[in-house]
């Protein structure tokens, strides 16, 4: 059990201890990944010293050496491992918050672990019973009701479209995840969020290539319309969803949890970096720096002027961030479009909108407002998103306005002028809204003649937009929100509605409702 040097244990110890690091690596080669990954990547083990049985040292090579990290200190743990048996003595060791929110098991979980080459669960090996509840759970996606019994292939509760009710044809087995209809909750919803709480600590943690194979994996599940629980052993067997991932998906069927997604639920850590990430602004690594600098609560973020790009005081982003945090229903984001449109009409009567985001895909809430507008006539195009932006903030409906951009000049967008207002409004006091929030709202401009790419481009999913750009420059084009440019000659191709776009790709119309990719 060697191979794994003492001292280079002592200092990624030592580096915890100093800096309170989430995570330790402490791989005997930097960068490669163990043979052996028992327990996962995600757990971080501190061992206390006292009443063990086996020498310390021993413990944690093999914590390493079954691919998880130890960590110098309880606090940057996420599991804790101890033969004592009395939690007043444990106390002399560990904050007494870290003895009740983190599981605290005894060392025969690793022994077990090893002896069986799979990670056993922490509740069957609990050093002694907490007699707190456990706090701490990832919050679910946003505006999803835990465990809500769906039917196959439902795509969400609120679209009009009759489309909405079936699947625009039939499942196949296909690579791309802009092939696949994917509804907003699927049959198999329980794995996929699963897997989705261990994609997302990869997104937080930094581990890029894993974070892409379980996004792979839980949105090929997301369109497999049949019960897996039925045939748990299928999962593997489809694209995108390797050995390792298709296992863990007989883990879930048969003991009702992804251990390591259960480990991470409870992570502290993980928790703290999610609020941060969900703040406007804060980005997957910009929460993990934050994190590591010490940041513990959204105030610490926003004092370090993390938050909101630098555009509001840090009172401002304080003040607002209540409202921020909170999801936007459906009546109240059409109702907000309605205003704004409503505006617009003054300044260019004619103009055409689309609701886009998660919106269109039959999201019950939103995070944010995306709407894309354009105008048949393209005298319009230039002025018209900044004279918006002018009677908005004249009637006191735009509180902040965070950027105006028109990309253009980064390698995926084409020369065609496109305008993006991210803004904050205060909608008026209505019977929709007697306490007006502060919402988000993206606001975009575009020519008529890319306004489907623009609506294609807002309407995600992230993984289906992902998906599309890889697809489509297989049939030779390069897809952007600002327009769909052919490589043979470097023409960006007139595409005013999505449809034509579908059409040139020759990929299969995919309602937007069945657009639901990510998990
Ligand atoms: P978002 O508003 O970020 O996401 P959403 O509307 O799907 O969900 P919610 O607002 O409720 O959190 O972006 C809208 C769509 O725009 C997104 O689904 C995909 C696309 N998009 C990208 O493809 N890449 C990007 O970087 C951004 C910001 C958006
Ligand atoms: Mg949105």
């Amino acid at each position: 059990m060697s191979g794994f040097d003492q001292k280079s244990i002592a200092r990624g110890a030592d580096a915890a201890r100093r800096t309170g690091e989430v995570r330790v690596i402490l791989s005997p080669e930097k960068g490669r990944r163990p043979g052996l990954r028992v327990l996962s990547q995600s757990t971080r083990v501190f061992v206390v010293e006292d009443k063990l049985v086996h020498p310390v040292r021993e413990i944690q090579e093999l914590v390493i050496k079954l691919g998880a990290q130890i960590s110098g200190t309880s606090e940057a743990a996420n599991v804790i491992v101890t033969s004592i048996r009395a939690p007043k003595r444990l106390l002399k060791h560990i904050s007494r918050e870290d003895s009740e929110d983190k599981y605290v098991v005894n060392p025969e979980w690793i022994l077990d672990s090893a002896e069986r080459a799979v990670m056993m669960d922490p509740d069957d090996y609990l050093a002694f019973k907490s007699s707190k509840e456990h706090v701490f759970h990832l919050p679910m996606k946003r505006g999803r009701t835990p465990d809500t019994e769906v039917e196959s292939g439902m795509p969400g509760p609120s679209t009009s479209s009759a489309s909405a009710t079936r699947p625009p044809r039939p499942w196949r087995d296909t690579r791309y995840a802009c092939e696949r209809p994917s509804p907003l909750q699927c049959i198999n919803q329980g794995l996929v969020d699963e897997l989705e709480v261990i994609r997302r600590e990869r997104e937080l943690t930094g581990d890029e290539f894993s974070k892409m194979a379980y996004m792979r994996a839980l949105s090929a599940i997301k369109a497999y319309p049949y019960d897996l629980s039925k045939n748990p052993s299928q999962a593997s067997k489809l694209t995108g969803v390797g050995s390792k991932i298709g296992k863990l998906a007989e883990q879930y069927y048969e003991k009702g949890c992804i251990i390591e997604a259960k480990i991470i639920r409870r992570d502290k850590a993980i928790q703290t970096m999610i609020a941060f990430n969900e703040l406007y602004g804060v980005g997957p690594t910009a929460a993990r720096d934050a994190y590591n600098e010490g940041c513990r609560t959204l105030e610490d973020v926003i004092k370090k002027g993390k938050s909101l790009g630098t555009h509001l005081t840090r009172s401002e982003s304080l003040r607002i961030l209540p409202d921020l945090q909170s999801k936007i229903p459906r009546p109240e984001v059409e109702a907000i479009a309605h205003l704004i449109s409503r505006m617009m009409e003054k300044i260019i009567p004619g103009c055409q909108h689309t609701i886009c985001g998660g919106y269109r895909r039959g999201k019950p809430e939103s995070s944010d407002v995306d709407i894309v507008y354009t105008h048949p006539d393209n005298r319009h195009n230039k002025a018209a998103l900044h004279r918006l932006l002018d009677d908005l903030r004249r009637e006191g409906i735009v509180t902040h306005i965070v950027s105006v951009t028109t990309p253009g000049l980064d390698e995926d967008s084409t020369n065609v002028h496109v305008d993006v207002a991210q803004i904050v409004v205060l909608p008026p006091i209505s019977p929709l809204t007697p306490n007006p929030r502060h919402r988000r709202v993206d606001i975009i401009f575009c020519p008529f003649s890319v306004y489907g790419a623009a609506v294609l481009g807002w309407t995600g999913s992230h993984i289906f937009e992902r998906d599309l750009r890889i697809f489509c420059r297989k049939e030779g084009y390069k897809f952007s929100f600002t327009g769909v440019t052919r490589l043979s000659d470097g023409k960006v191709l007139d595409t005013p509605t999505e449809r034509e776009i579908f059409e040139l790709f020759k990929l299969e119309w995919m309602p937007p409702e069945w657009r639901n990719c990510d998990a």
